[in-house]
């Protein structure tokens, strides 16, 4: 097992992994940006080293500083985190030359997965269901019109370096398609110096549901069920849960198996999701897959109790995993709590804490950094905490997170809690009819 874990991140996700690493008995080094020095992980960490300036692009993406802090503290690996340098093929690669375990896929892993159209053909051959479309790059507008046309419309035209929504057009009729293609392929350039683009049949208010999945370093795969990550605005997600409402029994276990075999295509190895999108007849498509530990990954957790940190270190230390699918038993929603105006447009709204109440008691689990006289610094995420709610039930989850929202007091700051308390009285959202379109019709008074 490892001595000491340096953590590549900081806020809520480097707290988790360095709860999980005193469970274990591994030290932590907690790397921090000068506007984080006074962060609750930098207090939590055994050890802690400042690497450079608030910008994330001068501490938390800086590869040169965080090998540098790593090999004065002598850490012998690297947990990434979510975001930042998570799913970063080049930073796994640095590490492994340093001889230092970066805890999560290998880089050829990251690379599989990280451009579209490769993770998408690698799919097709391992029997996963994918959405229609172009056979690779489209090479011309006039390509893309005759797969249009085959198709039908709508369409949906995406960057092969995309993912996470960035750069996506949607395309309702032929007369829209030249305008889309261009526009798509001057801002997949520009965000992510790569023009590559491809088109798919646009699936119309598809749910977005995940397979939570684990792979250890001997080929074997199990699946550890779904998350339900429909309530999204402008690709953030906002309310995640399991299991998912729309889910069976029958569902669960072609979309599980559908999960094991796409990462068994390349021998995945640490946890990771595969995103899927769900139309209304439960026709399921593979989406993408997330090389990382995810925000939501608490959900599953309480679901199937079962620490996915844990998990990934010992799977990141060669420990076998045993193999065997969960299913959950009982019924656990996650609120990301935003330093946000949910009247203004979701805008943020960085500042000091003035005082707080966090709330508790059962079934009530909340992940976050943020403290009595914290400053939220402007520079990063916005997320400041999650609440996750368990229950026997999805109804008294529900209930469970109304009363913990509820209970929560923040002040200082606007945050998302009046946005969530009003979703969790929403009769469409109780009854579990809602799909990726939800939150586009969803009126705060
Ligand atoms: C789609 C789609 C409909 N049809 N692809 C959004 C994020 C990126 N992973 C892909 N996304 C979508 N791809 C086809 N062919 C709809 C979305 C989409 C979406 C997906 C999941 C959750 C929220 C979403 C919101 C808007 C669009």
């Amino acid at each position: 097992m490892f001595r000491k874990i340096l953590i590549a991140n900081r806020g809520e996700i480097a707290l988790r992994i360095i709860r999980t690493c005193r469970e274990m008995g591994i030290k932590t080094v907690a790397v921090y940006s000068t506007a984080d020095k006074e962060s609750l992980h930098v207090r939590f960490a055994d050890e802690a080293v400042c690497i450079g300036k608030p910008q994330s692009a001068d501490s938390y993406l800086n590869v040169q500083h965080i090998m540098a802090a790593a090999e004065i503290t002598n850490a012998d690996a690297i947990h990434p985190g979510y975001g930042f340098l998570a799913e970063n093929a080049s930073f796994a690669e640095i590490c492994a030359q340093y001889k230092i375990k970066f805890i999560g896929p290998t880089p050829a892993m990251i690379n599989a997965m990280g451009d579209k159209i490769t993770a998408k053909e690698t799919m097709i051959k391992a029997g996963v269901p994918v959405i229609p479309g172009s056979e690779g790059l489209l090479q011309s507008v006039e390509e893309a019109k005759k797969i249009a046309a085959d198709m039908g419309y709508p369409v949906i035209i995406k960057a092969t370096a995309g993912g996470g929504g960035k750069g996506m057009r949607v395309v309702w009729q032929e007369n829209e398609l030249e305008h889309a293609y261009n526009t798509a392929k001057i801002e997949a350039k520009a965000s992510f110096k790569n023009d590559g683009i491809y088109m798919e049949k646009f699936v119309e208010e598809p749910r977005h549901i995940e397979i939570q999945i684990a792979g250890d370093q001997f080929g074997t795969v199990c699946h550890l069920s779904e998350r339900d990550c429909s309530i999204q605005r402008r690709h953030q997600k906002l309310v995640e849960e399991s299991p998912s409402p729309f889910m069976t029994p029958e569902l669960r276990q072609r979309m599980g198996d559908a999960a094991i075999k796409a990462a068994s295509a390349i021998n995945y190895e640490s946890v990771g999701t595969i995103e899927f999108l769900v139309d209304k007849h439960r026709n399921f498509y593979f989406m993408e897959m997330n090389t990382r530990i995810q925000v939501e990954h608490g959900v599953t957790e309480e679901v199937i109790s079962y620490d996915l940190i844990k998990e990934q270190i010992k799977i990141a230390a060669g420990v076998p995993i045993s193999g065997k699918n969960y299913e959950p038993k009982i019924h656990a929603i996650e609120c990301r709590i935003n330093a946000e105006d949910p009247y203004n447009d979701f805008r943020p709204c960085p500042g000091k804490i003035t005082n707080l109440h966090t709330p508790g008691g059962h079934g009530v689990r909340v992940d976050s950094h943020i403290y009595a006289g914290y400053t939220i610094p402007p520079y990063y995420d916005s997320m400041i905490a999650k609440v996750i709610a368990v229950a026997q039930t999805r109804e008294e989850a529900i209930n469970t997170m109304e009363r913990a929202l509820n209970e929560y007091v923040i002040e200082g700051v606007k945050t998302t809690i009046p946005f969530h308390l009003q979703l969790m009285k929403n009769e469409d959202f109780r009854n579990g009819n809602f799909t990726t379109k939800f939150i586009e019709s969803f009126k705060l008074v």
